[in-house]
C-alpha cells in the first residue's frame, strides 16, 4: 500500500491544530499506522532536509523546524503521497487555497521562513527515505 511521510511542524503543534490536521487525514480516508511526537534531533533535520541546504532559507528553516515539537505520521492508501499535498496546499500559506490545511490555517506571520503547518512527502522515493528517518526500523 502506498504511504506517505507527515509532519506537523513546529507552528501546528504550538497553535494546537494537531487534532484539526489529524481529522482532516482520517476524513479523506487515508489511514494513520504511527505516530510520534517529539522535537528534532539536529541530524534528523539535516538528513529530511538535505535537498535544500545551501538555499537561503535553509538555516532559518531548520531553525524554525527546533523551536518545539514535532508530530510525525506515516499514513498510508491509494494516492496519499500527491492525495496528502493537495490536501496541504501551496507552500505558500497566503496563497494556499481556502479548504487546504495551509489555506484555511495558515498565514504570513512576517518571519524569514514560511511557517506552513505540515510537511508530506514529494514522491514514494521521498516517502522512503523520510520514513527511513523519522520511523528508523
Ligand atoms: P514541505 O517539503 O514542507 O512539504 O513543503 P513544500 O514541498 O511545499 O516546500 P519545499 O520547497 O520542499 O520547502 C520546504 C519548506 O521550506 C520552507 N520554505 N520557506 N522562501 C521561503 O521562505 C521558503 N521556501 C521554502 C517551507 O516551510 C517549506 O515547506
Ligand atoms: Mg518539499
Amino acid at each position: 500500500m502506498e504511504r506517505t511521510l507527515i509532519l506537523i511542524k513546529p507552528d501546528g503543534v504550538a497553535r494546537g491544530l494537531v487534532g484539526q490536521i489529524l481529522a482532516r487525514i482520517e476524513a479523506k480516508g487515508y489511514r494513520i499506522d504511527a505516530l510520534s511526537l517529539r522535537t528534532a534531533t539536529a541530524d534528523e533535520l539535516s538528513a529530511h532536509y538535505a535537498e535544500h541546504e545551501g538555499k537561503p532559507f535553509y538555516q532559518p528553516l531548520v531553525d524554525f523546524m527546533s523551536e518545539g515539537p514535532i508530530v510525525s505520521i506515516i499514513a498510508s492508501g491509494q494516492g496519499v503521497i500527491p492525495g496528502f499535498r493537495s490536501l496541504a496546499g501551496a507552500t505558500d500559506p497566503t496563497a494556499a487555497a481556502p479548504g487546504t490545511i495551509r489555506g484555511d490555517l495558515g498565514r504570513d506571520w512576517g518571519e524569514k521562513v514560511q511557517k506552513n503547518l505540515v510537511h508530506g512527502s514529494d514522491s514514494v522515493e521521498s516517502a522512503e527515505r523520510e520514513i527511513g528517518i523519522w520511523f528508523p526500523a
